[in-house]
């Protein structure tokens, strides 16, 4: 095959790809956002991916590591189409064949994840089938190139058999006998495919490609206009034809695609959310005390803003939960189940405490960590009234998305402020950070408590259920280890001689933080004065004046608990249960 011949079957593949991605999406309005194949197919890779990779994604791209997966699930998308356009110019149906794999494993997607039901196929099946539609108007359908630009075979003259005696050959024209019937066109292309991360498009049943049949490379060369180089030339008005259907059509695809994101959105749940008029807690939060935030530049703020709090989550796209038909059951062991609507929530007595949220995915010096005032019910008054089973050691919390956590019973009833939390910082909870409802528990980390979107508490045993994280390599317990971290001065500040103040924030929720210790260049530990706090529940901030002198230095800090701990200097990986470790920052001085 020519390479201009590639180039315009790539481009067929890639126009197919799109408009099937496309197209899916306003079906996905539909039928939930999650049942969209890119992001169906990227919910189960999100899953499947190894832990390593995934902090990889974090490290590389933080909290946009969402938005770096779809681009390189669409960019391995558009290598696979590409190969699939090529492919379907030498046999229609191996290109047929390609996007009835990638439906396969769009359907597949839509329907393993978790409240799935068989509506969810159908945005990929759509998709799959227009696709399907769309190669074939490319590649032997009236969009189809006359003739296909070809690399003559050796020798130049094809076997009689194949070449009528006068006139272009359609390359439409049934060539091969022996090609696939339709039913095989359902199967994906043996060693051809090389396992797609993330594609949407089966083919349906009724696709329209059986006037066209299969081509075989050594049919359709033209009799006449070889060009010099042994290729057939291409007749100007079907390549006009071509690239301009292409080009509306990817205009289609991409207009579908967004608008139907777009009427996704609009169909979420923030009006209601606007609408919610929180009751006034019955137990306030404690006043943030008078020099709390030492409001320092680069220093993070004692409370963090909504907008400013950190996101993790596997949710790709975030969960719209209805509030009028959100329900949170409580069962397993226990005595009695109960199912609690919001309403019922709201009506209940509410406490609004200052908690501080870690995730076990910080690294050493990292800011996946926020402090907020979280309004909600206290979990222990309602695991009291179900009544829970002595031997119930494991609170398993569930997300309307599958996604669970395992709380210790223990850590919900010891009279910590463990929440339903409703509210953040004033407001109903942010979409993204679990409207309507979520977990919030002092002192452990976000994987093993916080979960968002929770809609069902198991009551169960640790020896009974793993949770999400546990079978990907985390720990069963996550308890928050104690940390500290350098706010100001940073690496790449210009600092100059003279006094400088080093300052950041410290946590050990639930145990409190009693000291922190700053250091230069390994020398003595110097005590670091520390801000008045909430409560041991959330971080502190800390300040160390320093009498700068010129030269390169590191920065050094560790805290020590409220048990006498000292934060140790041993570093640990994320990986299974928190990094350990002191931040250091090392700054020139002039
Ligand atoms: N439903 C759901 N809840 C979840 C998660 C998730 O992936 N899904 N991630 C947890 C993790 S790992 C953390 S650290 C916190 C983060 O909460 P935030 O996004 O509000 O900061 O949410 C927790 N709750
Ligand atoms: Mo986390």
């Amino acid at each position: 095959m020519s390479t201009t011949s590639r180039r315009y079957a790539a481009l067929a593949g890639i126009t197919a790809a799109a408009v099937a991605i496309g197209i899916a999406e306003p079906v996905a309005v539909l039928t939930g956002p999650r049942s969209a194949p890119l992001v169906a197919v990227g919910g189960v890779v999100v899953d499947a991916v190894p832990e390593s990779l995934k902090q990889l994604a974090i490290d590389l791209f933080g909290t946009a590591d969402k938005i770096a997966l779809l681009v390189g699930t669409g960019l391995l998308l558009g290598g696979f189409a590409a190969l699939f356009g090529v492919l379907a110019v030498r046999r229609l149906a191996f290109g047929l064949a390609g996007i009835a794999a990638f439906g396969v494993i769009g359907v597949a997607a839509a329907l393993t994840r978790s409240g799935a039901d068989a509506a969810d196929a159908l945005p990929s099946l759509v998709g799959a089938g227009l696709g399907g539609l769309v190669l074939w108007l490319f590649i032997a359908g009236p969009f189809e190139l006359d003739p296909w630009p070809w690399s003559p075979p050796t020798p130049i003259v094809p076997p009689a058999a194949s070449v009528p005696p006068a006139g272009p050959v359609p390359p439409a024209a049934p060539v091969s006998p022996a090609g696939p019937a339709l039913g095989s066109r359902a199967e994906p292309p043996s060693a051809a495919s090389p396992t797609p991360e993330g594609l949407p498009v089966p083919v349906t049943p009724a696709e329209p490609v059986s006037p066209a049949g299969p081509v075989t490379p050594a049919a359709p060369v033209a009799p006449g206009g070889q060009s010099a180089t042994g290729a057939a030339e291409v007749d100007p008005e079907s390549r006009r034809r071509f690239l301009t259907s292409s080009g509306v059509l990817l205009g289609t695809a991409l207009a579908a695609g967004l608008g139907g994101r777009w009427l996704a959105g609009r169909r979420g749940v923030s009006a209601a959310r606007d609408a919610i008029r929180l009751p006034a807690p019955v137990a306030p939060a404690a006043a943030v005390p008078a020099g709390a935030d030492l409001s320092l530049a680069q220093l993070a703020p004692y409370v963090t803003s909504n907008l400013g709090f950190y996101r993790i989550d596997t949710a790709l796209v975030v969960p719209q939960v209805d509030p009028d038909s959100w329900r949170l059951r409580i069962h397993g062991r226990v005595g009695t189940e109960r199912t609690y609507t919001y309403a019922d929530l709201l009506a209940r007595p509410l406490v609004e405490r200052y908690v501080t949220l870690a995730c076990v995915s910080n690294e050493v010096g990292g800011d996946l960590i926020g402090n907020a005032r979280w309004l909600g019910v206290p979990l222990r008054e309602l695991l009291d009234e179900v009544e829970p089973d002595a031997d119930a050691d494991q609170v398993v919390g569930r997300s309307v998305d599958g996604w669970t956590c395992g709380t210790p019973t223990a850590a919900l009833r010891d009279g910590r402020d463990a929440l339903l939390a409703v509210g953040m910082n004033g407001e109903p909870l942010p979409v993204e950070h679990g409207f309507p409802v979520r977990m919030v528990v002092p002192g452990l980390y976000g994987y093993v408590s916080a979960c968002k979107w929770v809609t069902e508490l198991e009551l169960t045993r640790f020896a009974d259920f793993d949770a999400y994280w546990v079978p990907r390599g985390w720990s069963v317990q996550g308890p928050i280890k104690t940390q500290s971290r350098i706010d100001t001065p940073r690496g790449r500040n210009r600092l100059t001689t003279g006094p400088v103040t080093i300052a950041g924030v410290a946590w050990a929720q639930h145990r409190g933080i009693r000291q922190v210790e700053v250091r230069v260049d390994d020398g003595e530990w110097q005590q670091a004065e520390l801000a008045p706090a909430v409560s041991v529940d959330t971080w502190v901030q800390w300040s160390w004046r320093w009498d700068a002198t010129p030269g390169e230095h590191r920065l050094q800090v560790r805290a020590t608990d409220a048990t006498g701990e000292t934060q140790t200097e041993r570093t640990q990986d994320v990986v299974p249960d928190g990094a350990t470790g002191w931040h250091t920052v090392t700054v020139t001085v002039r």
